[in-house]
């Protein structure tokens, strides 16, 4: 150990040297980072066996040296700044310039070393989720390691013995840590596809992590002491509309990686096809264990890689299904005033307080094309524009493109979807705009804050105790 540590604070001396080329000097390979929050293009392997790549939304793939048989990669902990949407910056902490880190991508038996170097102001480590590994390197702080501490390199080896999805994080000051925003993913490809049942190559295979965040409009900081109450729920620690798309060739067979590194569960629901569970943080599903569903719940700690074929054109909603969680900081505070006539009343508040907002008491629809003025370093609540009208969405909402004649491997966004003649829900214009109502129940129409009746229509509804179970 001690050996090694000097070669490796030794080598890093000789770096500085501008004739020596760095990866002739073999000592810590370099750390590239990451400005852009875009998704970067997939990484085709550089070099060992050959594997499809995957596509980290929002995200980038770390490249990697071969030396000496090992699959090398650095990942330098540090504070980086992460744009979660156009207008909105947080100041995170990360690796290598970006929050989530980049997904590091091996082949099953794979013997890989990760340089990890400490750039934070205090103690770290990494641990490798899901992973089969050696106990001294699984990254548990005090119980498998001694801390890195600020400033110095640890180097972490281990054979990528299972092939499957995964995730890394610290397991240092753990809450502090990941509420900051440092995680990232992992994919082992499998050696032979055929030898694991229940695998199959795909055409495009995406893969993010779900984040949550509390960070007050106008600030930049997570709050990192909350526990449930969060107020930016992230696809890769982007926000919608700055998440980007999932774009796919008509008749492509997709899958879709998720992992959790929040505090809840979030059910993921796709619009317009079926999908199958086919892969879990264990590892791949038997296919005689899946089922179609359309919305699978991804529990905290959770892997899930979801599979279909992309059968239908067209732009469809891919998103959490919690509704809070499809919405931006702005709005989880805000008193419920539905059925309250409050005019005027807003307007005099928002006088004396600029950034007052109140729900509509129509509801709060309206709020998704308001243009309100927000405090610096924030985003509206419900946003995005599609090509009929304000989307009101934020959060853990982005669209899966599915577009006929794509190239291999484009995943440029392809711009709203062109709707075929007569195939988009259309507006009534006929007869009758009062739709009669059967008289099946009658009922006294109250007015809601008053209790009086209305005298709009007055009805009485029927209703009957159940009988013949009385032990309720
Ligand atoms: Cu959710």
């Amino acid at each position: 150990m001690t050996s090694r540590r000097n070669f490796i604070s030794r080598a890093g001396l000789l770096l500085g040297a501008a004739t020596v080329s760095k990866a002739a000097m073999g000592g810590v390979p370099e750390a590239p980072t990451q400005t852009s929050p875009l998704m970067a293009p997939p990484l085709a392997p550089s070099a060992g066996r050959p594997y499809n790549p995957v596509v980290t939304l929002n995200g980038w793939t770390l490249p990697f040296r071969m030396r000496n048989g090992w699959k090398e990669f650095h990942l330098v902990a540090e504070p980086v700044e992460r744009e979660l949407a156009p207008g909105m910056k947080a100041r995170l902490w990360g690796y290598n310039g970006q929050s989530p880190g980049p997904t590091i991508e091996v082949v099953e038996g794979d013997f890989v070393r990760l340089f990890v170097t400490n750039k934070l102001p205090e103690h770290t480590t990494i641990h490798w989720h899901g992973q089969r590994l050696p106990n001294g390197m699984d990254g548990v702080g005090g119980l498998n390691q001694p801390q890195i501490q600020p400033g110095r390199t640890f180097v972490y080896e281990f054979e990528a013995r299972r092939p499957g999805t995964f995730m890394y994080h610290p397991h240092a000051d753990e809450m502090v840590q990941m509420a900051m925003g440092m995680m990232g993913f992992w994919v082992t490809h499998p050696r032979d596809p055929k030898a694991v049942a229940g695998y199959r190559d795909v055409d495009r295979d995406f893969c993010f992590l779900l984040g949550a965040y509390d960070i007050e409009p106008g600030a930049a900081v997570p709050n990192v002491n909350t526990m449930l109450d969060f107020n930016l729920f992230t696809f890769n620690t982007r926000v919608f509309p700055g998440i980007d798309p999932l774009v796919c060739r008509l008749g492509d067979r997709v899958r879709i990686r998720v992992g959790n590194l929040t505090m809840t569960n979030h059910p993921i629901h796709l619009h317009g096809h079926e999908f199958v569970v086919a892969g879990t943080d264990g590892g791949w599903t038997p296919p005689g264990s899946r089922w179609p569903e359309v919305t699978t719940d991804v529990a905290v700690g959770q892997m899930r890689a979801i599979e279909f074929e992309a059968t239908e054109p067209g732009d469809w909603a891919f998103h959490c299904h919690k509704s809070h969680h499809t919405m931006n900081a702005m709005g989880h505070d805000v008193p419920t005033m539905i059925g309250v006539d409050h005019r005027g009343v807003a307007e005099k508040i928002m006088k004396l307080v600029p950034e007052y907002m109140l729900m509509g008491e129509r509801g709060m629809a309206d709020m998704g094309e308001m243009e309100m003025a927000l405090p610096d370093n924030t985003l509206p609540m419900m946003t995005g524009q599609g090509q009929f009208g304000p989307i009101e969405m934020g959060g853990m909402f982005t669209v899966v493109k599915v577009r006929e004649g794509l190239a291999k491997g484009d995943y440029k966004d392809p711009g709203p979807y062109k709707f075929p003649a007569r195939s988009v829900a259309y507006e009534w214009t006929g007869e009758s705009l009062n739709p009669q109502r059967a008289p099946t129940s009658r009922m006294k129409e109250l007015d809601p804050v008053s209790g009086r009746s209305t005298g709009a229509r007055e009805v009485i509804l029927d209703v009957r105790k159940p009988t013949g179970r009385g032990s309720h």
